[in-house]
């Protein structure tokens, strides 16, 4: 099949994404993003901590046609995720760690990687034009796209939000040479989503005078509501640091050990994939398992490759790899409430490894100069 016009290579892609399981397509501009001089703002500023290759070319990440000569448009994709709600008596225990919801099942560039090749392929065909494929990697600001396509809109906690699945999602984006009128944002769409009522009420696209994750996170990383400041942020210290987690991020950093949730969890809008009236059709679900999604800080700080490999099978935490988890196992240590650290602490003392050791000298001192600061001091 080869679609005869634009608008109906567009509705073509729009079948194909769905049938490829992707729960939302749309269209974004080829032109340069419209908030560009907020990313200027937010490199400026130093907001990207150690991502130095956020900084490289930043006009690019601006404008996907200096990624594509003869951009002709942009498709983005929507992959929505449902997740079961932890067990309580795993999550709550203060033994172990707790891993962000997007790695507790298989790494998400595997899942959508295959689809999306297959899409980009079809496009391809169907156009006769150069296409580009990225999910998360490319040199790309996402979230722009997705907000200029009409995914959805950008919260208070600097994450997408599509106001039917909230912000549980993973984006991809193929640039095409292939002319693809855009679709309308989505505040620009109408302040109300789409005709969607929640109990007879009107659902506005919006964050309105919600400020819950601004309140939720533990680290102030969203002091400027709409953009993460990454030196602050456990997603980048966990994920993408490779360095000894510094004390001022320790402490109330709630047991993270690979990426963050708290300021999605506590989301209204991720409320909405429980109610069948108006989540995507195509939604994966990712159960709950203790040892992968929140696994004992003891063992991690015990776990050999082999072990690792085998209870993180195919998930994104392979990237990161084994030394860098058990520096954030350690770092959890921090924590006031885990019982028996300081004998863990003096293991990770001992380590082989240099940045385990590392991470507990900072845990240790830590500790010990809040324990200094509760001493009542003698006459
Ligand atoms: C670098 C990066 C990070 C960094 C920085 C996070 C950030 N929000 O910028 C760190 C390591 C901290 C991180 C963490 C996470 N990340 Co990340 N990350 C990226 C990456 C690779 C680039 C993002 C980027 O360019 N940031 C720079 C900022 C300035 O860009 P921006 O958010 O688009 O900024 C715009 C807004 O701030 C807006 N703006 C500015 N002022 C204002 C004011 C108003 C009123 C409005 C409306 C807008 C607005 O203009 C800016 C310019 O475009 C993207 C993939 C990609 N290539 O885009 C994934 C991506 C954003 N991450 C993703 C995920 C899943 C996460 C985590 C949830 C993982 C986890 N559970 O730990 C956390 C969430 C942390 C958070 N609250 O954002 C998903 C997000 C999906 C979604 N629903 O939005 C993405 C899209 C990857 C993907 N393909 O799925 N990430
Ligand atoms: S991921 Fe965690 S630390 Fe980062 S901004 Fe969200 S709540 Fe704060
Ligand atoms: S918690 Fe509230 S303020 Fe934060 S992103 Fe969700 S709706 Fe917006």
């Amino acid at each position: 099949m080869s679609p005869a016009s634009s608008s109906d290579l567009r509705a073509a892609l729009r079948a194909r994404a769905a049938e490829l399981g992707f729960a939302w397509a749309g269209f974004a501009s080829a032109a340069p993003v419209p908030r560009a001089a907020a990313f200027m703002d937010w490199l400026g500023a130093g907001h990207h901590a150690g991502m130095g290759w956020l900084a490289r070319a930043p006009a690019r990440r601006t404008d996907p046609g200096r990624v594509l000569p003869g951009l002709g448009g942009v498709v983005v994709l929507g992959w929505a995720l449902a997740y079961d709600e932890p067990d309580p008596a795993v999550w709550q225990d203060p033994l172990r760690g707790r891993i962000a919801r997007f790695a507790w099942g298989p790494d998400y560039h595997d899942i959508i990687g295959a689809p999306l090749a297959v899409f980009a392929a079809d496009l391809a065909r169907w156009s006769g034009g150069q296409c580009r494929a990225y999910v998360d990697t490319g040199p790309l600001l996402e979230h722009e796209l997705a907000w200029t396509a009409g995914l959805g809109f950008l919260g208070r906690n600097a994450l997408l939000i599509h106001p039917d699945g909230g912000s549980w999602l993973h984006l991809a984006v193929i640039l095409t040479t292939a002319r693809l009128p855009p679709d309308v944002p989505t505040e620009a769409a109408g302040a109300v989503w789409r005709g969607v009522r929640a109990n007879g009420r009107a659902v506005t696209a919006s964050c309105g005078a919600c400020r819950r994750c601004l309140a939720a996170c533990p680290t102030g990383a969203l002091a400027k509501p709409y953009q993460v400041d990454a030196r602050s942020c456990l997603s980048y210290w966990t994920i993408e640091s490779r360095t000894v987690i510094p004390a001022e991020c320790l402490g109330a950093a709630n047991r993270w050990v690979f990426g963050c949730d708290d300021c999605q969890s506590i989301c209204p809008w991720n409320r909405r994939l429980d109610r069948a009236d108006v989540r995507p059709a195509a939604v994966q679900r990712v159960p709950f398992e203790p040892a992968r999604c929140a696994p004992r800080l003891a063992d991690l700080l015990r776990m050999n490759e082999t072990q690792f490999k085998e209870i993180f099978a195919a998930s994104g935490l392979l990237r990161t790899g084994l030394a860098r988890l058990r520096r954030n196992a350690v770092a959890a240590l921090a924590t006031p409430s885990v019982p028996g650290a300081p004998d863990l602490i003096a293991e990770a003392l001992r380590h082989p490894d240099p940045l385990t050791r590392a991470q507990a000298q900072v845990v240790r001192l830590k500790r010990r100069s809040e324990e200094e600061a509760q001493t009542p001091v003698q006459a």
